[in-house]
């Protein structure tokens, strides 16, 4: 698979000029000043060419040659007592099988020999880092990340294999949070049982900080403490997902902590779910990011002024932005080595300055091989709302006696992680949304 990216990295690279890439792994990092070590995480980037889940590597990438160097680590004994044994080079290629391998305090002297007259480099460290022998080299960061980016946000079938063993056992740990879930539970609860359920799967590292948001909290986008104890008549949001191979999953479901929806809640649920259902539908290659967030927004506003939480008409109400009172995040985002993966917003497309869908991470044509969260939600802030009912410009289009009956009401989101195909897309994300089900999941 790591080999299959490095022929596609070079394909984006002029073959004309004495070029090399040169790339650096991830450190081991510690909490502060302590020997607390954070579980070890490879650079995405890194690992996407070069399969190598290893502290302290190097590569170097000759285009022209297309041979790959790996640089490694001099280990000594005392490493070997606190980390386990030190690898051979022997052992490092045929494990990783790089056409060459060196420790990497011969990073200069390799770079001499290659003598390149381009050097492409990620950022300013790494350029210092084999610049330091002075050769008479161009370095080039911006290239190689546009070619990075380029390579990643198109997946080939063996990275869409990994996504969907993640998603797999992603269904499965919500299942197991939806189907055992009782008013009492406390937030950190779910994550319990989450992590259990990846971990006992052999996925260890989360692929983000999980959210597990009950009552007002899952108001909260990027609520972490999931520390509250759970109430009866509350929702309960969950955005969470781990790593398969490095590759992430990343749902968000919402449910009823008693197990069934009141009138208020299924009625929001329903206007949420219908604009996710709807958007996902209309996935295929040509489709832009930003028309299907635009998309969503109108269709929960229509389901808004439904219930008379808004009024006017659909036109007027989009006109004046007050989605963004309710929907104040992106639609969605690209999915891959990264939660929020590379590839958004290709060169020269700015975001677009507007309320609500200033912060959609990806503005591009979709195509085959792209992978995407869709994620609309609709959020009660009352820090947002309260100051909405006396501005002037929005105040006619909030139903304030009605809007006051959702102030605690928290928010909900649903999001599924969607492959685009040549004719349409394949959903990743499996586990129920339709309300029934979830009611039956945990009522059963
Ligand atoms: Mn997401």
């Amino acid at each position: 698979m790591h080999h299959k990216h490095r022929i596609k990295l070079y394909s984006l690279f002029s073959q004309t000029q004495e070029s090399i890439i040169f790339l650096e792994g991830a450190k081991i990092m510690n909490r502060y000043q302590t020997d607390y070590e954070f579980a070890f995480r490879q650079e995405s980037n890194f690992w996407y060419v070069s399969g190598v889940n290893e502290p302290d590597c190097a590569a170097i990438l000759d285009i022209d040659s297309k041979e790959f160097h790996l640089f490694v680590p001099k280990r000594d004994m005392q490493y070997a007592v606190w980390y386990g044994y030190v690898k051979s080079l022997d052992q490092y290629r045929s494990k990783y099988s790089p056409d060459h391998v060196h420790y990497i305090d011969e990073l200069q002297e390799v770079v001499k020999k290659l003598n390149p007259s381009i050097i492409f480099c990620l950022n300013e460290s790494s350029q210092e880092r084999i610049h330091s022998h002075k050769l008479e080299v161009t370095t080039d960061s911006e290239a190689l990340i546009e070619a990075l980016n380029d390579a990643r946000v198109i997946k080939t079938e063996e990275e869409l294999e990994c996504l969907r063993k993640a998603s797999q056992v992603n269904d499965e740990a919500y299942k197991r949070v939806i189907e055992s879930w009782k008013p009492g539970m406390y937030e950190y609860q779910a994550k319990a049982i989450f992590t259990k359920v990846q971990m006992s799967n052999g996925l260890q590292q989360d692929a983000y900080n999980g959210i597990y948001a009950s009552g007002p909290n899952s108001a909260i986008l990027h609520y972490v403490s999931n520390n509250r104890q759970t109430q009866d008549g509350e929702l309960f949001l969950i955005d969470a997902g781990f790593e398969y191979e490095g590759y992430a999953a990343d749902f968000s479901r919402t449910f009823p902590v008693n197990g069934r929806f009141s009138a208020n809640q299924a009625e929001v649920y329903e206007v949420v779910l219908t604009a996710q259902k709807q958007v996902i539908e209309a996935i295929k290659p040509g489709v832009r990011m930003e028309d299907l967030h635009m998309m969503s927004a109108s269709t929960m506003m229509e389901g808004l002024l439904d219930m008379g939480i808004v009024k006017g008409s659909l036109n007027s109400v989009m006109k004046a932005n007050i989605f963004a009172l309710f929907f104040p995040h992106g639609l969605g985002h690209f999915l891959g080595l990264d939660t929020h993966d590379v590839g958004g917003y290709p060169k020269g497309v700015e975001r677009i300055d507007r309320p609500g869908i200033f912060y959609l991470r990806a503005r591009r044509e979709l195509e085959a091989g792209m992978v995407v969260t869709i994620e609309p939600g609709i959020y009660f802030v009352p820090s947002v709302l309260e100051p909405a009912l006396k501005d002037p410009s929005k105040q006619m289009f909030l139903n304030a006696e009605k809007l006051y009956e959702f102030m605690d009401f928290g928010g909900i989101r649903i999001e599924d992680d969607i492959v685009v195909t040549e004719n349409g897309y394949e959903n990743l994300t499996h586990i129920v949304k339709e309300r029934d089900e979830i009611e039956r999941l945990m009522n059963n």
